[in-house]
């Protein structure tokens, strides 16, 4: 299978963390969405990276498919409970925080890179309060804990990692550690991950 994908969207690299994870032998392609031939173009109809293109050349595309996809194909290190289902909600609510601190991440990154006459201080303030809240809601849901569910990683900890790391990309003067000290200390954790030491060298 290969995953099309890019070095900075937070998709790709929760997709690519339960890829590494679960150890799915794949093949990884950069494909920068504005380049002429840009593959994705051709197999996502949404346009859109990640996309995971299976080897009888089924695309499977939006990233939350892709890790549900990706988890069920092995039952080793089981990133998605399958049995317990108020677990299986909790993990899968961690990850929609995660997605949706990405969502305006993102719309807070296209608004501010618009010249400035054409950025709207309105959609700034509204995506930039919404990650604030939903960091304050993170941490007070981690408390002390050492993984976001259970005694163990999950696709919770892939999503939020992946959220906390765009946000020190493109947010960078953002003190989030400082706010919530105890997701400074789980993400410091997390960092050490054999998956997310290699996400994070390209
Ligand atoms: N909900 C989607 C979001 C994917 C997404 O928005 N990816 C961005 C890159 S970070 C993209 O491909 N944007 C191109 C576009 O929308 O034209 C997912 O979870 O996969």
């Amino acid at each position: 299978m290969k995953l099309l994908g890019s070095t900075t969207s937070p998709y790709v690299r929760k997709v690519r963390l339960v890829l590494l994870e679960k150890s799915i032998p794949h093949e990884y392609v950069i494909d920068p969405l504005q380049q002429p031939g840009s593959q994705v173009l051709q197999v996502n109809p949404l346009g859109r990276i990640p996309a995971l293109i299976l080897d009888d050349g089924f695309c499977v595309f939006d990233s939350t498919v892709i890790a549900d996809y990706v988890d069920s194909l092995s039952d080793s290190q089981i990133l998605i409970p399958r049995h317990d289902a108020a677990a299986r909600l909790r993990v899968k609510r961690w990850e929609a925080l995660a997605d949706g601190i990405m969502d305006s991440a993102i719309m807070v990154r296209i608004e501010s890179i618009r010249s400035p006459e054409k950025q709207d201080a309105a959609i700034i303030e509204l995506h930039n309060t919404a990650i604030s809240k939903a960091l304050a809601f993170a941490a007070e849901l981690l408390d002390a804990q050492t993984w976001c569910e259970g005694d163990a990683v999950t696709l919770a900890d892939l999503a939020l990692v992946s959220a906390l790391l765009y946000l020190d990309l493109r947010q960078a003067d953002r003190d989030w550690r400082g706010s919530h000290k105890n997701l400074a200390t789980w993400f410091e954790h997390i960092s050490a991950r054999r998956s997310v030491v290699i996400s994070r060298e390209g």
